[in-house]
């Protein structure tokens, strides 16, 4: 999966990783002065045989799950990949494209108190029914809570306890970033509805208060039925805007975790045709799309106001990648030297921290040893003691029935 990136005319199969770091030596760097030292590590797979990894969950301190986009959520016990399939939602879900596909089985999450009642939440794309003179959907996406079977691997299927659903106009751009905060809410992303520039009505959905299309929403599901909306929510109150809403502005932000030191909420923001960005998640703050795309205007194309916006902590041009891949800050033991830093990376490839020096992000680069050349990265994982693991495809999506090219990589000290 490509993780949004719609619509980008790039021709990736001739564009390896060297000749974009060959172009980008040649430019100037808008961190080139002050820019950190490149940090070396090494990695170690966990195992292969993933159809198009999405997200990673670790349930207990030797327990992982993998989503696949396709539906199914597959355990790795120990290191190893099982044959337990924790739940399969394929039956629910509109039937995911072989190529490239930016729908289907996207994320999922632990509830904090999972060790004791055993619920957890997952992002999926299910159909839409479209009916004559009514607006047309491409999809619907939905958050849902399942609970665990009573010791047992697997999820109950029959548990399902759907928290939001959202109609999408266009295959692309879902978000699907859920995550916990610190608070015990649970924070849901939505892309601006897709297609590209975000040309949803008069000045997009991303400006759009009253869509959830674009956003950063806070939302409380320890409730009985769906979820409720806690009262400091910023918009709450207000005529005309969901007040679901924590944040806007947002194009696709298709990762947004948690610092476990910090408790900021990180946000990886994929961009139109130009830049990439990270986010750090504040309380009400509009993040510019479609007025802005990074630090730049995008429409209008010249003269716009950043008067209002909130600037990413980073951005990157598509002469470095095409679409941001949101990590983790590292908080586990095993490697100091990315201690506190926040490591991420571009759907084609390349990894980076981003380094807190005063009110600036700097950014460095990461090389990973034995990383495989050819694989793309689709999502990020954080285990119980802080450790840091990727998903790469070597293909742009699911692939064909038999067809796994997914792996998973902790990442590990230099070698
Ligand atoms: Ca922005």
């Amino acid at each position: 999966m490509k993780a949004s990136l719609s619509i980008k005319s790039i021709a990736w199969g001739t564009l390896t990783v060297a000749s974009v770091l060959a172009i980008v030596t040649a430019l100037p760097s808008f961190t080139k002065n002050n820019a950190p030292a490149t940090i070396i590590l090494s990695a170690i797979k966990v195992t292969d045989g993933i159809k198009a990894p999405t997200a990673l969950a670790f349930p207990a301190p030797n327990k992982a799950w993998v989503t696949e986009q396709t539906g199914a959520i597959r355990l790795i016990k120990s290191g190893k990949l099982t044959n337990v399939v924790v739940l399969d939602v394929k039956e629910k879900m509109i039937k995911v494209n072989t190529g490239y596909e930016e729908r289907g089985l996207l994320n999922v999450t632990l509830h904090p108190k999972f060790a004791v009642n055993g619920k957890f939440y997952i992002f999926y794309s299910r159909p839409y029914k479209n009916e004559p003179g009514k607006p047309h959907f491409n999809h619907t996406d939905v958050v849902a809570e399942y609970k665990m079977l009573p010791n047992s691997d697997q999820a109950d299927p029959n548990s399902e306890r759907i928290i939001l659903t959202q109609d999408k106009p266009d295959g692309n751009h879902n978000g699907s970033g859920i995550v916990f905060g610190d608070d015990g809410y649970l924070y849901v992303t939505f892309g601006d509805g897709g297609g590209q520039h975000d040309q949803h009505g008069a000045i997009g959905n991303g400006q759009n208060l009253n869509t959830w299309l674009g956003k950063v929403l806070r939302i409380n599901i320890d409730v009985d039925s769906t979820y409720s909306v806690p009262k400091d929510n910023p918009f709450v109150g207000k005529a005309d805007v969901k007040p679901e809403i924590w944040a806007y502005g947002f194009r696709n932000p298709y990762r947004i975790t948690v610092d476990r030191a910090s408790k900021q909420l990180f946000i990886g923001e994929v961009g139109q045709d130009k830049w990439e960005e990270v986010d750090i998640l504040q309380k009400g703050a509009n993040y510019g799309w479609r007025v802005v795309e990074g630090n730049h205007c995008h429409n209008p194309e010249n003269g716009c106001d950043f008067t209002g916006f909130t600037p990413p902590i980073t951005e990157y041009a598509h002469s470095e990648g095409v679409s941001v891949i949101g990590g983790y800050v590292y908080n586990g033991k095993q490697i100091p030297s990315i201690k506190g830093k926040y490591i991420f990376g571009d759907w084609t490839g390349p990894v980076w921290y981003l380094q807190k020096a005063g009110d600036k992000w700097l950014r460095g680069n990461v090389t990973i040893k034995n990383y495989p050349a050819t694989a793309k990265i689709t999502g990020w994982g954080e285990d119980q003691s802080g450790e840091l693991y990727y998903l790469t495809n070597t293909e742009t999506g699911p692939g064909g029935p038999g067809v796994t090219t997914g792996s998973v990589y902790k990442i590990i000290k230099n070698q």
